[in-house]
């Protein structure tokens, strides 16, 4: 079957969109292949606009290890903005690729990966535009199999009538293992039709096909038990874990972004997990056991990297980047090589020490010191012991002191609002903490033109985490604390008028707590705002509260729920989660026992320092957390030519 290119009708259209360059493609490094040369084609897709999307390193890496295999091909399409979807309506363009707008309906699969729950609504619009039925019950063999991965894919429930699959974990053997399944089944002659493909995929244990499991109910609305509905599907479903990033060093020549986008750098991802313990990091949780990429291995990807796509920084990307066993290695090692050059080095945000300051430093010395971020998350000591962030305010004074007087000049601090047990007192504190900073940061540097933002997030519990049972805080008390919180930091205008506060306010957080902890019933009211026009809930200016709102109304109540009933109750220990046979490999009496923790006000240490405390990932998961020092260099600078390979024995099974 030939697929024709809808450029032809997609060109008139531009120029009366917002920014048609997003939907051009033609990206340094994209790849565009023989569609009849191929047997296996992936269109993948991150769910929100362009510009957020297209630097998403785990799209990016899927779409290059995929486009490495001969016979498979791999093309992206990321959200259309409305104005683009109108037309598109108007004239018949169904969703394309940006690669060689080809119409997602002819793919073997399409991948959508969620980073967040509130790119659902958009899956609707993308399926609905490529002519996909909405529903995974009504598709036929005509069309592609929709799957899911991404963080949110550890509780695909809400999305369970709308997706064909989901895949827990890192994806970089998933889809090759997905493709060769499929490739398999075509080359007999797809036996068995679309239901085979499925059972085939689900009979591995590591892709949760939903169709193929029935939930039962409770009389009071409760999950009664999810069990299989065919032969060959296990009970269980494992995530994946990827382990030696070493043998992955993707991407290996990033896509640069046409157009303006939100992370306008290379990032190499450093290592992937954490074993911090943050109880409200649902990142932190899931992607354990803690993997190093090597020194040589980072070095080597900075260095392709940067040949490949002529970025000028480089952003050195993990959960805790600083906790690199030899980030200090690898920083200076870093520094030292592109010293004199245009390239800038950067970390997202650090722990609050001393030690990152010296990185800091490290990491700007060509650069000017503009601003650092620090995450202490819990206004008081007491809400920072129950989740697990354990930084005293000591600590905090000490390193923006050390900040200051090395030359920066603003810091920002990150906090949660509506924490378990938080009261109005610990919120208050973030309010002294940023008058302390301003004190201490005058003092150190000697100048009054510094400044602290404090930037605050609702909380949101979520699934395969110590507050997964927890009660969610409802909005008027988020945001009734976020207005006294704002009094406390004006009542002294000589310090306050330093300090910047920027938060949203706590309606978006519940309806993204209604579809973290949601289960399958939560699809009808997805569908709903979908159909009442909801598109792009991520962004402030598209979400509507009150459509969801009104949605939850309509859909819920005969089914014996509400809103209130999946984020503001709080779960007791017996329950069933709809996300309990998805298996993270966290044992499930360990996370009742660290909640429990929480709230006695117990802190609990980091295994990557300490011995093991039994957490469940590493034997469910056969993995074991890989960690240095390995006490090497970073090799010395080697000229290196757009996409050809590294001589580097960190690489040799890549
Ligand atoms: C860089 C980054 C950003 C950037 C860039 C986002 C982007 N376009 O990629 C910016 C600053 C824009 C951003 C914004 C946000 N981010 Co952010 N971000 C990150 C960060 C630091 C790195 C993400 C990353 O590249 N990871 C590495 C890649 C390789 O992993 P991955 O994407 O998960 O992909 C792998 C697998 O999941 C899987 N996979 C992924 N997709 C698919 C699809 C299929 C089909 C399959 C089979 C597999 C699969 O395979 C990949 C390879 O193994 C992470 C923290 C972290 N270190 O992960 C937070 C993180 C992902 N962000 C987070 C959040 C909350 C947000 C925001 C919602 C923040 C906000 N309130 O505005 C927004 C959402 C933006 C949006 N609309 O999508 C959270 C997600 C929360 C959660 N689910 O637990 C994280 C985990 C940070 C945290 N600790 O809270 N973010
Ligand atoms: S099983 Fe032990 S070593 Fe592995 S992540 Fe959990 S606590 Fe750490």
């Amino acid at each position: 079957m030939s697929v024709q290119s809808v450029f032809a009708q997609l060109e008139p259209l531009l120029p009366q969109v917002s920014k048609p360059v997003q939907y051009v493609g033609g990206e340094l490094n994209a790849t565009t292949k023989d569609w009849e040369a191929t047997c296996v084609r992936w269109c993948l897709m991150y769910p929100d606009a362009y510009e957020v999307g297209l630097p998403n390193q785990g799209v990016m890496i899927l779409y290059e290890i995929l486009n490495e295999q001969q016979d498979v091909l791999a093309e992206r399409t990321y959200a259309v903005w409305p104005d683009m979807e109108a037309l598109m309506r108007e004239h018949d363009v169904p969703q394309f690729t940006v690669d060689a707008h080809r119409p997602v309906g002819d793919f073997d699969l399409f991948g959508v990966s969620f980073s967040t729950e509130l790119g659902y609504t958009n899956l609707l619009t993308a399926l609905d535009l490529a002519k996909i039925p909405l529903h995974a019950a009504d598709r036929t063999e005509e069309h592609p199999i929709v799957v899911s991965g991404g963080h949110a894919a550890f509780n695909p429930e809400p999305i369970a009538d709308f997706i064909d699959c989901a895949v827990l974990g890192d994806g970089e053997e998933a889809v090759l293992e997905i493709t060769d399944i499929v490739r398999k089944w075509k080359n007999e002659g797809s036996p068995g039709g679309r239901r085979e493909i499925l059972l085939r995929l689900a009979e591995t244990g590591g892709v949760y096909v939903p169709q193929l499991y029935d939930v039962e109910y409770l009389p009071d609305g409760r999950i009664q038990r999810v069990v299989p509905n065919a032969d060959r599907v296990p009970y269980r479903v494992f995530k994946r874990t990827t382990m030696d990033l070493d043998e992955w060093p993707y991407p290996k020549q990033p896509l640069v972004p046409l157009a303006e986008s939100v992370h306008e750098r290379m990032s190499v991802e450093i290592f992937r997990g954490c074993t911090r313990g943050c109880r409200f990091c649902q990142a932190g949780m899931i992607t354990r056991p803690v993997r190093e990429r090597s020194i040589e291995g980072i070095g080597a990807m900075v260095e392709r990297g940067l040949a490949a796509t002529g970025f000028e920084e480089v952003g050195l990307l993990s959960l805790s980047s600083a906790d690199h066993s030899e980030i200090a290695e690898v920083t200076k090692g870093l520094a030292d090589r592109y010293e004199g050059t245009n390239t800038g080095l950067s970390l997202p945000s650090t722990r609050v020490d001393a030690f990152n300051i010296d990185l800091a430093n490290e990491l700007s010395r060509n650069g000017r010191r503009s601003g650092l971020t620090f995450a202490p998350e819990g206004g008081s000591e007491r809400l920072r012991r129950v989740i697990n962030k354990m930084v005293s305010e000591e600590d905090l004074i000490r390193t923006v002191s050390a900040a200051f007087s090395n030359g920066w000049r603003q810091v920002k601090l990150y906090f949660m609002c509506g924490l378990p047990t938080e009261t109005d007192d610990d919120v208050l504190q973030i309010a002294e903490m940023a008058k302390n900073v301003i004190r201490a940061g005058r003092e150190a540097s000697g100048r009054k033109d510094i400044r602290c933002t404090i930037s605050i997030g609702g909380f949101v519990p979520k699934p395969h985490t110590p507050f997964q049972w927890a009660a969610q805080c409802d909005p008027d008390t988020v945001d009734s604390r976020l207005r006294k919180l704002r009094e406390a930091v004006n009542s002294d205008r000589k310090l306050g008028r330093n300090i910047g506060m920027r938060y949203h306010d706590g309606k978006p957080s519940l309806i993204e707590g209604l579809l973290s902890r949601g289960d399958r019933r939560v699809g009808r009211v997805i569908e709903r705002v979908w159909r009442e026009g909801g598109r792009f809930d991520g962004w402030s200016e598209h979400f509507s509260y009150q459509r969801w709102i009104d949605a939850a109304g309509a859909e819920l109540p005969s089914l014996g729920v509400d809103l209130d009933w999946f984020t503001t109750r709080e779960r007791e220990e017996n329950e069933v989660l709809p996300w309990d046979h998805l298996d993270s490999g966290l044992d499930k009496e360990w996370l009742w026992s660290d909640w429990q923790d929480a709230l006695d006000e117990h802190e609990q240490d980091d295994c990557r320092w300490t011995p093991c405390f039994d957490c469940g990932v590493c034997p469910a998961m056969n993995t074991d957390i890989q960690v240095g020092p390995t006490g090497r260099k970073l090799l010395p600078i080697s000229p290196v030519g757009k996409g050809s390979p590294v001589s580097n024995p960190a690489f040799s099974g890549g």
